[in-house]
């Protein structure tokens, strides 16, 4: 059978033995080990005048690691500049946070195909390329270029927008085209991927002959919906085997039998944190009645600190949660906890199963994994209620959520009312139907679904 060679931006420390954190590593890892194969990516180290071969090829287990360094140029214009200063932004339909550069694009340009040259030197002919997300829309296109002709996916870990929100990014005809060059093209979602389509048929006069497959700028390739997943009994057992870890029980102790609502997200302005603040100060103003038996927990670990809008949001969220609680706290109660740091995976499935509340309101988001593991996390005979943005890929998925738009500040303190109040019978069924779609979508699925399409072509 062809061998899997995956592609990311960077290649996730691992170690052989432990398991890996986040979906796309841990996704992946799992499709690695079970075959065999390659992860390509940018190493996370910065290397002026660094040769485009790769890194010499490091082994744990049946996996070889293989990695680029960037320069401090293709770091700035790539990374920070046109990948997560321009389509990180317009893809979360955050335009007025986004800038453009004709420069920066040519950057994220040479980068990919600095992957491509690089990547060629270690690709045999039969050998399976899938690519991840937003910074390897070039990719393919690239290799191409290079007469490579492996079969090559690429798997989009973030919406998609409309085709009139990607046009405001001033290259949005060189983009897709170069997506065009893959054979297979998965989405988190059915939207996101009608989304791509309309762009190709609309602007770029292409035409869909059916099952997902598209024709456009000389070529034939496939588009389909692979809703990301996770591994739903290991997350309920690590919540369980880790119950009794020391900063769960100090957790619980500190709690004293007031519930906890909780939420956990990368630092980003696309998780909606400061909608969310707000809101929960509406909840506290409407409901006195919680004053003193509730805890909102806010897990914000920092990403992206070397970019401004990153440091900006921080700035903002910082102040918030001060006057938030500077304006409810008592002598014995502070009614926001924000703490801006990441903890080990094994502290936060027990944290998910301890919270009566998983408030998870991204103003969009591919997915949110997030709101899977929270669900997973729980026990089955006394769950806690998720309540959930409308724009997640996740609501696609997870329709007994307590679904909301996480501009409505009144709506979002309404259904934390409701979820405080949901009796258990409510509570036991919402989350039996979330499990049941968990474990068909799960992340076993996803990777198997996407690695088979691509062999079939
Ligand atoms: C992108 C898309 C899509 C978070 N804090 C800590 C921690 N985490 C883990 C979570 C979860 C992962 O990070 C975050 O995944 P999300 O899906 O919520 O969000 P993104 O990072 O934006 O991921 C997203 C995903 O790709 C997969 O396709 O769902 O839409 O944006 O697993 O548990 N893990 C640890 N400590 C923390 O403090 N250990």
């Amino acid at each position: 059978m062809s061998r899997l060679v995956v592609v990311s931006n960077r290649v996730a420390p691992i170690t052989e033995g432990e398991p890996a954190a986040g979906g796309l590593a841990v996704g992946v890892l799992d499709a690695l080990r079970a075959e065999g194969g390659v992860w390509f990516g940018w190493s996370g180290e910065i290397a002026d005048g660094a040769e485009p071969l790769p890194n010499p090829g490091r082994d744990v287990g049946r996996i070889t690691l293989r990695t680029i360094d960037l320069s401090r140029r293709d770091y700035d214009e790539f990374y920070r500049g046109f990948a997560n200063g321009t389509l990180w932004p317009v893809l979360h339909y955050q335009m007025g946070l986004a800038r453009f550069d004709w420069t920066e694009f040519a950057g994220y340009n040479r980068v990919n195909a600095l992957f491509a040259c690089s990547l060629k030197s270690v690709l045999r002919p039969d050998d399976l390329v899938w690519a991840h997300d937003y910074h390897l829309l070039g990719l393919a296109e690239a290799l191409r270029k290079d007469g490579v002709e492996n079969r090559m996916g690429l798997f989009l870990h973030t919406p998609f927008p409309e085709p009139g929100v990607l046009m405001s990014v001033p290259a949005h005809a060189a983009l897709v085209q170069a997506m065009a060059a893959y054979d297979l093209i998965g989405f988190q979602t059915e939207p996101d991927r009608t989304a791509f389509a309309d762009y190709v048929l609309r602007q770029a006069g292409g035409a869909a002959p059916g099952d997902g497959r598209l024709a456009a700028y000389g070529r034939s390739f496939r588009t389909g919906v692979y809703p990301i997943g996770v591994h739903v009994d290991a997350i309920r057992a690590e919540a369980e085997a880790q119950a009794n870890r020391r900063e769960a029980l100090r957790l619980r102790v500190n709690l004293q039998g007031r519930s906890l609502i909780l939420s956990v997200d990368r630092l980003d302005y696309a998780k909606g944190l400061r909608q969310r603040f707000v809101a929960f100060e509406r909840f506290l103003a409407d409901t006195p009645a919680v004053h003193g038996k509730v805890i909102f927990m806010q897990i914000a670990p920092p990403s992206r600190s070397d970019i401004q809008t990153y440091r900006e949001i921080r700035h903002e969220l910082e102040a918030e949660a001060g006057r938030i609680n500077g304006r409810f706290a008592d002598v014995d109660w502070v009614p926001l906890r924000y703490l801006n740091r990441s903890f080990p995976r094994a502290a936060l499935m027990p944290l998910y199963a301890e919270a009566r509340v998983g408030l998870v309101t991204p103003l969009r988001d591919g997915m949110n994994l997030v709101a899977k593991e929270y669900v997973a996390a729980q026990d089955p005979e006394d769950p806690g209620v998720l309540v959930l943005s409308q724009f997640a890929g996740a609501a696609r998925e997870l329709d007994a959520a307590l679904v909301v738009n996480p501009y409505d500040e009144a709506g979002v303190a309404a259904a934390l009312d409701q979820a405080l109040a949901m009796s258990i019978e409510e509570r036991r069924g919402r989350h039996a139907a979330m499990l049941d779609v968990l474990r068909t979508n799960s992340l076993d699925a996803w990777r198997d679904r996407f690695v088979a399409d691509l062999r079939a072509g």
